[in-house]
């Protein structure tokens, strides 16, 4: 042993440190070389009878030595508890950390809640009901008589001869009034279902849909209201304009539009050259409406809009595909 040189005792060593495959050999291992009786520590010992000239050398070659067996003991530990924890099946100690991905609410969701919060500031009440109707509710109850034209608009999914999946929210404010007396402001948000699907139609969509019923209200007082939601959701400036329109359960009837947000009025592909948008639609409760709820038409008059949540969130972001919002994809919906 005496006669080893330390680069050969260091050789041995790690030929040995790099073939155990078991901590327990490893122990040995340190015990062999680094002990009270180990090679390096009795070399150290030995160093002292060696000629003065090499003496200094020799000492300072051997702890070295000593300290780097002791740091490859200790990596080749690590190694092999490394190789352990995997081999177990457990977690692999040395991969990189997978970065969280924390979820979002859906943009459709939070244009919804914004919708509904500029009109229950106005002081109207959020409700909600069945996706799947009875077609007198969808329809009957509207003012859509039975094989009527205007059902076509619509574009129904049925489920059976007289169970739809609903077009729109109105159900609900029938519903409402057959169980409440005015005064009545409520709003209807939810999915509805039509059959249709192209770049600005999705056969499911979101709505929100308003309804105010009292003895004096005014087309003057939709007006106000729809003013302040446009402005509240676009900008205090924007201009908006209503325009006649048709619908079995608004009578007058009109749909609201926005100064085309590109171009600003003058005209442009987005706007079809008209230099607006089209942004909700909107009227009067019809008579026939309040006689089939059991309300007194000479006495009560109301007025009520719906509002195509994707179509506003396209408005407000410029998203010019529909489809876009239920990709699913987290770099599309991550922007909101
Ligand atoms: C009752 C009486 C009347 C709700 C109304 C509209 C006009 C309308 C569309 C907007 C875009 C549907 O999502 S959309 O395609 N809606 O234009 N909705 S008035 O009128 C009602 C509702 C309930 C009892």
């Amino acid at each position: 042993m005496a006669h080893q040189t330390i680069e050969q005792i260091i050789e041995d060593a790690e030929k040995e440190i790099n073939g155990a495959a078991d901590p327990r050999v490893l122990n040995d291992l340190s015990v062999k070389y680094l002990g009270r009786k180990g090679i390096i520590t009795q070399y150290l010992r030995n160093v002292s009878d060696l000629p003065e000239e090499i003496r200094p050398e020799q000492g300072k070659k051997a702890n070295q030595a000593k300290e780097r067996l002791s740091k490859e003991i200790k990596q080749a530990e690590r190694q092999l508890e490394e190789k352990r924890l995997v081999d177990i099946g457990g977690i692999d100690v040395s991969s990189p950390g997978r970065p969280m991905n924390i979820g979002t609410l859906h943009p459709i969701t939070k244009m919804t809640a914004e919708i509904c919060d500029t009109f229950i500031r106005l002081g109207f009440e959020v409700v909600e009901g069945p996706e799947v109707e009875k077609d007198y509710y969808n329809f009957e109850a509207l003012n859509f008589p039975k094989d009527h034209p205007a059902r076509d608009m619509q574009d129904t999914f049925f489920v059976s001869n007289d169970i739809v999946l609903r077009t729109h929210t109105s159900p609900m404010q029938v519903r409402v009034m057959e169980k409440h007396k005015p005064p009545l402001r409520i709003i209807a948000p939810g999915k509805v279902y039509r059959c249709d699907s192209d770049i600005t139609h999705t056969p499911m969509f979101h709505q929100v849909e308003g309804m105010l019923v009292d003895e004096n209200a005014s087309f003057g007082d939709l007006k106000g209201i729809l003013t302040a939601f446009i402005h509240q959701i676009f900008d205090e400036e924007i201009s908006l304009r209503f325009r006649p329109s048709f619908f079995p359960f608004t009578e007058p009837s009109a749909e609201v539009d926005i100064l085309c947000v590109i171009c600003r009025g003058k005209g442009c592909r987005v706007c079809s050259h008209t230099g607006w948008l089209e942004v909700l639609g909107s009227g009067m409760v019809h008579p026939a409406v309040f006689e089939n709820v059991g309300y007194d038409s000479s006495k009560y008059i109301g007025f009520a809009f719906g509002i195509g949540v994707e179509r506003v969130a396209m408005l407000k972001y410029q998203v010019d595909d529909i489809r876009k919002y239920f990709e699913n994809d987290s770099r599309f919906l991550r922007q909101f």
